[in-house]
């Protein structure tokens, strides 16, 4: 199928006649695709755009009459130079009414599909009046309500087998499938479980495709009419899926995937079934303040307690008393005992206004955010190795790569949509190498799946890189040409022989020279990693390795060839481009410089401190020596996110001042004096750039609950009470004064973004396309060459040892958001994953004398928690895997808050714990 329009410019065409009219069809198109675009309709149930023509309805029948005189299914069928056709014949027609007779005889109500309003079977039996079959139905199978999120209605099924292609071809998660012969055939989940059984990841993508409500959200909701749908983006990871909202009565009914190329309508649990977070009866409606006498402790406080801490004010009040906090301290104390946390969950416009705020207002660079607990590493790495933290290609280049490594990443969890681009560019041919300590579910796909030892990855790295020089296989003349450095790095590697890294990082020397070759020798290689690369002691070493691995075998700055850290956050990259960082400008521009400093005086029309500001975990050891004393935290949850709890919370109650704005009461916001409710995701308006650099619009769609504000409204009114004159009329507004700031998008207009489905940048100019691919030419250093930096392999900052012996390592989880703040809150999520688990291998549980679904008890030297025990073979003995989104068993009580000395990023993944079954499991606090 030719699916682009500007390749259908130059396609070549064949002339046909369709129902009498002369058709230029495209080469490749089908005779339904050719029908379509001319604006005309033919029936048709098991073809859907997009997917691959399966011709088994015949539904879209037509009379082939000049030729063969056939019956043929359009849908499948390709159009030839002077074929005469017709959709409307008398014996197209009676076939094609025929088909819709049988399938209607099938539905549960005679004549009718009942599940779906907007049933394709409906809408076609309806177009060619066909209403009461004449023939018994054939008996279907029961509908099964066993899935929290789909509701299978088998009873409506047709067997189009649309699901099919959507599960195994789409999304290729493999669960649904077509089983038995004849009379008996039907679709299945997995072995023919029921599907709540299955290993269905509730991606509803078969609910998207299903033409007649046989799969359908499992609420009712679907069945409602919406008054209005809203074109906007998904607000969990940094994919940013496109998506539409279905909006009745200030109610998100249900969510579809929209096309574009971040996702091709493609959504994943979250993104589908993920929403009504917003609509939680536990929502902040209210301004709150602290009652007085209400002492801060480092216990969490429980929503219910709420009225015994706090108190509803009104928002005049609770604006006053937010900034008249701040500027007491600022003023007695001077602004650096001032700092603020700000989000990557909101908009771009929040994020460069947050950071304003707290550089103008405050008087500080004590501004920081998520990227801080993320990519922080790779950023440093990126920003020295090659100029810029920027992702080199989209995520969709992988379809045009020969080799992709995936590394330190769980794509099918936490970017899934992504994850579903490496499947399909894997049945295409390319070859994946994935390398990560645990066998996730990717690796299903994967080439060569290197589960190295945790931790030991600068190792296998340089030994892949010795064995690329040992087998001279680098880009000499790429190295001479964009490069410098590469001697050093060369004597380094000496070091590096495969024999001798085995042992270290537990894969063959055979295996690591292989990966080598294959990734050397390849015409296109893309290299996407996650957190597992950044999140250590040595994350920005880590990251070095792999643009040094890039950049010795040339293998960056072509389609389908580059370098690509999968952001996290829905914007955690814009965040990080408009400055919500303590040492950058918006745009990386480095506070230290005193030219950058003065255009930005200039341009807020104030005075900025020099001096670069402190990070996450700087902030909450500075509160600890009392040099901070006060901060505001626009939508983070700290006291769940950052490492070490214990030590963190305390940082968070020893504060005279804590001005917390967020959805939730979170554990973060009972540690707060003053509490602003704030606007969720669907209630505003703003931009959001992916992890592709592409900017795109989230558009209001509801509004919020109660008394709660739009964020962008909340900072300014903090800004004017700490003396600032700010007067923006809305997000627009700031993306103006933004475009004033920042070069790479100095070229997207709001009217565009509009129009626009999403503007990639650099854009530096109006009209500019944009660029999907940098670093063609050359690096934004100086000099425009790539730098080696070459990187020792040291250990973790806590080893295992007699008395904690296991390795504990941290991530998330499918269905959960980080901190659990929204996801827990989201009905359809928190019934699929309602428990704190932790993952053990089976000989580690069994040895423990434990069961699966147990609890079991897990102690640092920092903490201790209980949490269900789940087995996963694909963890290596010795190891346990946790997210950290419950609060009855907080992950970060255990963790290390270690830091990269670069990066300033904790060592998340990695400590030493001791295991003993049984234990005691705390109270989940909302
Ligand atoms: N469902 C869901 N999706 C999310 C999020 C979420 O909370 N929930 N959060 C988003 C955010 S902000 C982020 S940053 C991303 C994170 O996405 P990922 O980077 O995929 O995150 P993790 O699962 O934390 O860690 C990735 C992998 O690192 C591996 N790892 C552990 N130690 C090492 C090591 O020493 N070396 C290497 N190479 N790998 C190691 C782990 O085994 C794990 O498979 O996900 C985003 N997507
Ligand atoms: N042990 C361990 N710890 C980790 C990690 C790990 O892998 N292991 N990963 C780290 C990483 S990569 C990250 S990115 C951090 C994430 O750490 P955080 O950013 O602290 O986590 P979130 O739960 O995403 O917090 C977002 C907060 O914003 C609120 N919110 C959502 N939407 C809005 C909005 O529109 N407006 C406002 N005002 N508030 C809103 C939510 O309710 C929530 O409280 O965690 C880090 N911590
Ligand atoms: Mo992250």
């Amino acid at each position: 199928m030719v699916a682009n329009p500007e390749d259908l410019k130059t396609a070549k065409t064949v002339g046909f006649k369709l129902d009498g009219e002369d058709v230029q069809a495209f080469e490749g198109e089908t005779i339904l695709q050719a029908a379509k675009r001319q604006g005309k309709e033919i029936p048709h149930l098991c073809y859907k755009d997009g997917y691959r023509p399966d011709g088994n309805c015949r539904a879209c029948v037509v009379e082939i009459i000049k030729g063969e005189r056939v019956l043929a299914p359009s849908c499948c069928r390709y159009p030839q130079e002077g074929m005469d056709v017709s959709s409307t014949s008398e014996r197209a027609r009676t076939s094609q009414k025929l088909v819709l007779e049988l399938l209607l005889s099938d539905m549960p109500e005679q004549g009718k599909s009942p599940y779906n309003p907007h049933s394709e079977l409906d809408y076609w039996a309806g177009k060619l009046e066909v209403w009461n079959p004449r023939f018994p139905g054939r008996g279907q199978p029961a509908p099964n309500f066993s899935h929290p999120a789909i509701a299978a209605n088998l009873d409506a099924c047709i067997q189009c087998t649309r699901c099919v292609r959507a599960c195994r071809e789409e999304q290729m998660n493999d669960v649904i499938g077509y089983a038995f012969r004849g009379h008996h055939a039907k679709i299945v989940f997995d072995q023919d479980d029921p599907m709540g059984e299955s290993t269905c990841v509730a991606c509803g993508e078969c609910v998207q495709a299903c033409p007649t409500g046989a799969l359908m959200p499992s609420n009712s909701v679907g069945l409602v009419e919406p008054e209005k749908k809203v074109d906007s983006t998904c607000p969990y990871c940094g994919v940013g899926c496109l998506l539409t909202f279905n909006v009745r009565d200030n109610k998100i009914l249900y969510v579809g995937g929209r096309d574009g190329d971040t996702n091709h309508s493609r959504l994943c649990v979250k993104g589908r079934f993920g929403f009504d977070y917003v609509h939680n009866p536990l929502r902040l409606t209210k301004p709150l303040i602290r009652k007085e006498g209400a002492a801060k402790t480092t216990e969490l406080l429980d929503p219910q307690d709420i009225d015994q801490v706090f108190r509803e004010a009104t928002w005049e009040e609770a604006l006053d008393f937010a900034a008249s906090g701040l500027r007491k301290i600022r003023d007695e104390k001077g602004p650096r005992a001032l700092a603020g946390f700000g989000s990557a969950k909101g908009s771009n416009e929040e994020a460069y206004l947050f950071q304003k705020l707290v550089r103008t207002g405050f008087g500080t660079n004590n501004v920081d955010h998520c990227t801080r607990l993320c990519h922080a590493s790779s950023v440093a790495a990126l920003l020295e190795c090659i100029g810029s933290g920027a992702v080199s290609n989209p995520v969709e280049d992988v379809a045009k790569a020969e080799v992709v490594i995936v590394i330190g990443s769980n794509p099918t969890v936490n970017h899934p949509v992504a994850a579903t681009w490496f499947k399909n560019a894997v049945r295409n041919g390319t070859k994946l190498i994935v390398m990560d300590p645990i066998r996730t579910e990717i690796c299903r796909f994967a080439a060569y799946s290197l589960q190295f030892r945790p931790d030991t990855y600068v190792a296998l790295l340089n030994a892949i890189m010795h064995a690329i020089v040992a087998e001279g296989l680098c880009n000499e003349e790429y190295i001479r040409k964009h490069t410098e450095g590469f001697e050093q790095l060369r004597d380094h590697l000496k070091d590096y022989d495969p024999d001798r890294m085995a042992p270290v990082c537990g894969i063959p020397a055979e295996t690591i020279r292989e990966v080598a070759r294959l990734y050397a020798t390849s015409k296109a290689a893309m290299i996407l990693w996650g957190i597992g690369v950044s999140r250590h002691v040595h994350g920005t070493d880590n990251a070095r390795c792999l643009i040094s691995l890039a950049l010795m075998t040339g293998q960056i700055g072509r389609p389908g060839t580059g370098l690509h850290p999968l952001r996290g956050q829905n914007n955690v990259q814009g965040a990080s481009d408009v400055g919500l960082i303590p040492m950058v400008y918006p745009d990386y521009q480095p506070v230290g410089d005193a030219g950058v400093c003065t255009k930005f005086e200039k341009l807020w029309q104030t005075q900025l401190d020099p001096k670069p500001g402190l990070t996450v975990v700087e902030i909450i050891h500075a509160i600890h020596d009392g040099k901070l004393t006060g901060l505001y935290v626009e939508g983070e949850n700290p006291a769940m996110s950052d490492p070490n709890q214990n030590h963190a919370r305390e940082a968070l109650a020893m504060l005279e001042h804590c001005v917390v704005q967020d959805i939730f009461l979170t554990e973060t916001a009972g540690f707060a004096d003053v509490i602003l409710p704030a606007s969720a995701f669907p209630e505003k308006t703003g931009t959001f750039t992916n992890t592709d650099r592409r900017v795109q619009l989230g558009r209001q769609a509801i509004d919020p609950p109660g008394d709660a504000r739009q964020d962008w409204w909340i900072i300014p009114e903090i800004a004017w009470r700490m003396g600032l004159e700010w007067s923006y009329s809305g997000p627009k507004d700031v993306f103006d004064e933004m475009r004033q700031a920042m070069v790479s998008i100095a070229g997207i207009t709001w009217d565009r973004l509009e129009r626009e489905v999403s503007v990639i940048y650099p854009c530096e100019q109006e009209g500019d396309p944009g660029e999907p691919v940098i670093f063609v030419e050359d690096f934004p250093r100086k000099g425009g060459r790539g730098l080696f930096v070459p990187a020792a392999f040291s250990r973790a900052n806590e080893l295992p040892d007699d008395e904690y012996p296991f390795v504990f390592i941290t991530g998330r989880q499918l269905e959960h958001w980080h901190t659990g703040s929204m996801t827990r809150h989201a009905s359809v999520l928190d019934a699929i994953e309602p428990d704190p688990v932790v993952s053990i291998h089976p000989l580690d549980l069994e040895a423990l004398g434990g069961k699966p679904g147990e609890l079991i008890s897990i102690e640092s030297r920092r903490g201790k928690i209980s949490a269900y025990a789940r087995i996963d073979a694909g963890l290596q003995p010795g190891s346990l895997f946790m997210a950290f989104c419950y609060n009855e068993a907080s992950a970060n009580l255990i963790t290390n808050e270690a830091l990269d000395p670069y990066g300033k990023i904790p060592e998340f993944k990695f400590c030493a714990v001791k295991i003993a079954p049984g234990g005691k499991l705390s109270e989940r606090i909302n």
